[in-house]
């Protein structure tokens, strides 16, 4: 059997990209397991709008679903051409983008304005809303979620009205758009805040309890099954075959990318997704939902095959990133390559700041933040760029090792290396600093996880792959180089 293609839409929050992957044949290579090679087709900036302050002086950010759409539709076209500039027939398509936020859609599918992107300041009146009917307690019993003042549940709780009205996350309104089929792609759904952790199905009493109606999300969808087939105005608009299949992958970016975290089978598998936020946890099978669990607010969220990922957001890149925007628009650009030089070049045991606290949650003049937080811990924050982001550096790497030793405490799990995956294994820096603080050799690698993991499981759909995660991820590691950084003394 000759080389197999599928397209994957993936779509984070600072820019979204449409894929040709190729799969097989199998590779003389490890274990013999076919090779996955990806090929960008179509890049597209994406990023959180700023609308302003509303007339109950909430800051609305917004996203701009229907500009993504347009790109989606661009790239497919693309990924089209590409595929078939090789004789390739591209098999399905799958979408996944960043968890929580959706849009609402009436009977007749128009969609509500505006889509809200989860950074803005809604939620602030909803939370203690949502919480005197239903108590964190409660609902980390049942859901298993950390406290995020962003999920779902306090979203939907903002709205003025829900009824008669379908919410749909992000990945399943476009794939909705690609196909007219309304459905809640299970991992993503986990995110809610309103789904059982133990059953995997909707948590009805919770929707009861928060007056939310019983109808609002589609119904769930499991990745591999598909949502539908292309729409014929979409398959005209892209050039792909009427009938191509939009299949249902982790449409959570980070099911995605810890599906394709390069672990060996039996391995314990610790990982930390690395991009806008930073997903630090171990896998396992079933969720742990104790009190100490919540204490330590850590989240059950569903990964593919009914696994569990046990971690915390940390704050991430996005303290990076925000930090950059706010010096270009203060007229100077620093080069990312530049910035990280300087920085590892400063000393160890520089100020630190709290990388896992909701103060940096919204955007706007980051590094006046980060050195308040300094302050307020009694130390001082030179006004240098390098000096800033080896802050952020190693207030990220010791909140990377402080989670990695309770995620570890609380499962039993004992893992002897830790994944890093995603944009951020790129940086030597942070991968370094890592390393040191955690104590644990890290095996950075691959930088496109997402994509990799969202294409491993329409492959397996498509019988182009066969096996369960351990054989997906053996074609993983058939794929990429890995770079390994030593722990110190080791
Ligand atoms: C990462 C991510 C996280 C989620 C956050 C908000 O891109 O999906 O997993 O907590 O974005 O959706």
């Amino acid at each position: 059997v000759g080389t197999r293609a599928f397209a994957a839409v993936d779509v984070g929050a600072s820019s979204g990209r449409v894929i040709l992957a190729t799969v097989g044949p199998a590779s003389g290579g490890a274990d013999g397991a076919p090779r996955v090679a990806l090929e960008i087709a179509h890049r597209f900036p994406n990023g959180v709008l700023d609308d302003g302050v509303n007339s109950l002086g909430a800051t609305v950010l917004r996203w701009d679903v229907c500009g993504i759409f347009a790109e989606v539709q661009t790239g497919l076209a693309k990924v089209a051409q590409l595929a078939s500039s090789r004789g390739l027939r591209i098999e399905s398509i799958g979408i996944d983008t960043w968890a929580v936020d959706y849009g609402l859609v009436d009977q007749a599918g128009r969609l509500r304005l505006p889509v809200h992107a989860y950074r803005d300041s809604r939620t602030e009146a909803t939370v203690p809303a949502v919480h005197e009917k239903v108590s964190p307690e409660q609902l980390y019993a049942v859901t298993g979620l950390q406290f995020l003042p962003f999920t779902t549940l306090y979203q939907l709780a903002a709205e003025p009205t829900l009824d008669g009205l379908h919410a749909l996350l992000i990945p399943d309104l476009l794939a909705f758009w690609l196909t007219g089929a309304r459905r809640t792609e299970e991992t993503n759904a986990s995110t809610t805040g309103l789904l059982n952790a133990k059953t995997g199905t909707w948590a009805s009493e919770l929707f009861s309890s928060l007056g939310l109606p019983e109808g609002l999300f589609p119904e769930l969808i499991a990745p591999g099954e598909a949502y539908g087939t292309l729409l014929p105005t979409v398959a005209e608009r892209t050039g792909l075959p009427a009938g191509t299949p939009v299949v249902a992958v982790g449409s959570h970016d980070t099911a995605s990318a810890v599906a394709a975290v390069p672990a060996a089978a039996g391995e314990d598998v610790a990982y930390i997704s690395s991009g806008t936020w930073s997903l630090v946890g171990v896998e396992l099978e079933a969720p742990v939902l104790t009190e100490a669990s919540r204490a330590a607010n850590f989240t059950n969220e569903r990964g593919v095959e009914g696994t569990i990922r046990y971690l915390r957001n940390v704050g991430g890149l996005w303290l990076l990133s925000e930090c950059q925007r706010h010096w270009s628009e203060a007229g100077h650009e620093f080069p990312l390559a530049e910035l990280l030089a300087s920085a590892g070049a400063l000393p160890a045991g520089g100020p630190q700041i709290d990388a896992d606290s909701d103060e940096f949650i919204a955007p706007g003049n980051m590094p006046a933040r980060i050195a308040a937080a300094v302050e307020r811990r009694g130390a001082t924050l030179p006004d240098e760029p390098a000096a800033v982001v080896r802050c952020i550096l190693d207030s990220l790497a010791a909140a990377y090792a402080r989670t990695l030793e309770k995620a570890t405490t609380l499962s039993g799990r004992r893992p002897r290396a830790v994944h890093v995956v995603g944009g951020g294994s790129q940086n030597e820096l942070l991968c370094r600093l890592t390393a040191e603080a955690t104590g644990l050799p890290v095996l950075a690698g691959p930088v496109e996880a997402t994509a990799l993991g969202n294409v491993l499981v329409q492959a397996r759909a498509a019988r182009a792959l066969t096996g369960g995660l351990d054989a997906l991820r053996a074609s993983v590691r058939a794929s990429v180089e890995l770079r390994e950084h030593a722990p110190v003394g080791a």
